[in-house]
């Protein structure tokens, strides 16, 4: 399907091109499905990848859970992930000063090099925004940050003048892609939504078909549930790559969040 037909305002509205690249990969496949590839080695990322490859929009991972990172080792990751035109999502969540985070996407995992999106806390204030935007100048490379808004895990501190605070800082930068929202409570999700609008998109972990609560506090919500109150990506982890059968399941869950699209 086209993407502006499948998107609507959301296609209009949403500036930063990387919004574009990810609902353009999604019509085509017909799945809203960001893979949180929470895996331990490099080749179970690589094996994933290509196993539900067809059935996901986007790729984000954990680069330092990985047991046997070197620059090689993920690159093989990388390219997985481009075979299937999947876009890198390091959900590093940067809390740090600007200058600090612009040096922390470079080091070991230089992340600036590979990946397109990251996730960043608001707390440390709105310039480590500038400083990862930096990280990417750094290389010659355009990403898009998103900022965590909601979270998914319970007692989490982020209260609603906190996301109120996040959604005009991200309002007011051309790098912010949108919002993380809090997954597991489609109320939660249309709040979020009628504040930030159109013109970001918002991704929401705290997804699961079957599950009803995750281990150590993490909540979970239905996919088709999280889309209609307005999430454009659900983050999905367990659900998929903890199945028995991981391609069903990635199948299922496209079909739940491409069937929700449409009907929203
Ligand atoms: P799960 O296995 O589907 O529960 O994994 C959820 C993933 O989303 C995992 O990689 C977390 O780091 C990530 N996550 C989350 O669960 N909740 C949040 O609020 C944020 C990220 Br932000």
């Amino acid at each position: 399907m086209r993407a502006d037909e499948a998107w609507g305002a959301r296609w209009r509205s949403c500036a930063h091109p990387l919004s574009h690249r990810f609902m353009e990969t999604a019509a085509e496949k017909g799945t809203l499905v960001v893979l949180a590839a929470d895996l331990g080695s490099t080749e179970e990322l690589v094996s994933i990848i290509h196993q539900v490859g067809p059935h996901i929009a986007a790729l984000k991972t954990h680069v330092d859970m990985v047991e046997d990172f070197s620059q090689e080792s993920w690159q093989e990751v990388v390219d997985a992930a481009h075979s299937h035109d999947l876009m890198l999502f390091e959900d590093r969540k940067f809390a740090d000063i600007g200058r600090v985070s612009q040096t922390q996407m470079g080091g070991i995992y230089d992340i600036r090099s590979w990946a397109d999106i990251v996730t960043a806390h608001r707390v440390s204030g709105p310039d480590i925004i500038d400083g990862i935007a930096a990280g990417w100048d750094d290389v010659q490379r355009i990403g898009g940050v998103f900022l965590l808004a909601q979270m998914s895990s319970r007692g989490n501190l982020l209260s609603e003048g906190y996301t109120d605070e996040t959604i005009a800082t991200g309002a007011a930068s051309p790098h912010v892609l949108g919002y993380i929202g809090n997954g597991s409570s489609p109320d939660e999700i249309s709040s979020l939504r009628g504040k930030v609008g159109e013109g970001k998109m918002i991704w929401t972990p705290g997804v699961n078909l079957s599950a009803e609560e995750g281990v150590l506090g993490q909540r979970y919500g239905h996919p088709s549930d999280a889309i209609r109150a307005g999430s454009d990506g659900v983050i999905v982890g367990t659900g998929i790559h903890g199945s028995d059968d991981p391609v069903a399941a990635a199948k299922a869950y496209a079909d739940a969040t491409w069937a929700a699209l449409m009907s929203r």
